[in-house]
């Protein structure tokens, strides 16, 4: 039965949306050729909520349906997976350690857990987190990488130490530009020497009062594959630089060179250019700040109403480094646009929480648009924002589709 199982998820697979393959598959070799598994709910990462969709599952990459995201703070069973290699196994926690090294420390140093959660002032943020490639599947031409909708997000509640605290004491040379981070996944090739991915954020990013060293979420352990027992959490910048499963962090003279901070990976055109055009690598830049961005998370899309009754409407919205400013929802695809309510962040980079009630003319078929516009102006675009190689960015305005009966 293991084998056809193998078989299968080497058949199976293709290179878009693959489902959870069940352990014992009985009659798994008559299914028809190019037939994918469903999905069946005890087959998800220990503690994640049934009805995530998962996109692969080696590596697991697990996304949230958006209306699965309507907490305010998100529980740890619907935050989204994003995981490049193979989760660590066999955690040995009590001997878990981080070292900060690299060519821009004074001199190399190791924290153990246990230093980290009793030797230094801890800080509990709300901080979201977006895959780089959240909503890649609206981009056409369609580009190469994970098809995410719009459920790579969260937003939990991070507790750690701050990272610029254990720079401090560590001691940094002047000629620091750039920190990198190495974590104890295993590559997908088993080659224990490769990393699946280690990438970084500048100085200016990483020195953050909210640039977390964290052990805990929302309260708790942080879940096995959301990066336990130890990861680096930046809020606002691509999920990518948030290290999971955290053994290491380099102080670097010059702009990391790990994993996936070469080539085209997160990065996107320093000017705009034509769907489906190729860039030269000079004219890339990396990805910063994340775009602002909303989601509708009730109700959930392909709501009955009865006519005559208002229709309450709520969901977050964030922009990366920045404050959401105002947030908008249109029913006539943004001929007008009706304001919100809209509470301020937690704390910095918190995803904040929109809501507001809406009258139908008459009975028939809406679509529901979000909109939020950051404090420097910018709002999401209604269609495909500027395409690139790798289909990161898109903030496109997230839409639902409600029925006035
Ligand atoms: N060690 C390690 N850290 C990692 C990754 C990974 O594969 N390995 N994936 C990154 C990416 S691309 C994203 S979007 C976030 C996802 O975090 P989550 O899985 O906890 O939601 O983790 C980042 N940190
Ligand atoms: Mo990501």
């Amino acid at each position: 039965m293991e084998n056809n199982r193998r078989d299968f998820i080497k058949k199976g697979f293709g290179i878009m949306a693959a489902a959870s393959i069940p352990t014992s598959f009985v009659f798994a070799e008559k299914r028809p050729e190019g037939i994918k598994s469903l999905s069946f709910p005890e087959d998800l990462p220990a503690g994640k909520h049934k009805e995530l969709t998962v996109l692969s599952e080696k590596p697991w990459n697990i996304e949230t349906p958006v209306h699965l995201l309507d907490d305010e703070v998100t529980p740890a069973d619907k935050i989204f997976i994003r995981n490049n290699g193979l989760a660590p196994e066999n955690i040995d926690v009590n001997n878990w350690t981080l070292t900060i090294e690299g060519e821009s420390v004074k001199t190399a140093r190791t924290f153990s857990l246990k230093d980290l959660k009793t030797k230094y002032k801890v800080h509990t943020y709300q901080l979201q987190l977006e895959c780089g490639g959240n909503s890649r599947s609206g981009f056409s031409p369609q580009t190469s990488g994970n098809p995410w909708g719009d459920g790579a997000i969260s937003c939990a509640e991070w507790t750690g130490v701050r990272l610029k605290d254990l720079l401090q004491e560590t001691g940094i040379k002047d000629d620091a530009v750039y920190i990198g981070y190495y974590g104890k996944d295993l590559h997908l090739s088993g080659d224990p020497k490769k990393s699946s991915i280690s990438r970084g954020v500048p100085m200016k990013k990483a020195l953050e009062d909210e640039t977390l060293i964290a052990w805990a979420m929302n309260g708790q352990d942080i879940p096995l594959m959301n990066g336990y027992p130890l990861r680096l959490v930046v809020g606002g910048w691509p999920g990518s630089t948030s290290g999971k499963w955290l053994d290491r962090i380099v102080v670097r003279n010059k702009v990391h060179d790990g994993e996936k901070m070469q080539g085209d990976d997160y990065k996107v055109p320093v000017f705009p250019i034509e769907p489906g055009a190729k860039v030269k690598p000079e004219d890339m830049k990396i990805i910063e700040s994340m775009p602002v961005k909303s989601l509708i998370t009730y109700p959930k899309t392909g709501a009955m109403i009865s006519f005559g009754k208002k229709l309450s409407l709520r969901g977050h919205a964030w922009a990366g480094d920045h404050e959401v400013k105002e947030m908008f929802v249109s029913i006539d695809f943004g001929t007008t646009w009706q304001k919100c309510e809209l509470a301020k962040p937690k704390n910095r980079l918190a995803w904040q929480h929109w809501k507001t009630e809406i009258d139908f003319p008459q009975k028939g078929y809406y679509e529901v648009w979000a909109k939020a516009t950051d404090d420097q102006g910018r709002s999401q675009p209604m269609v495909m924002p500027a395409w690139n190689p790798k289909g990161y960015l898109n903030n496109s305005c997230h839409r639902i589709a409600v029925k006035i009966v």
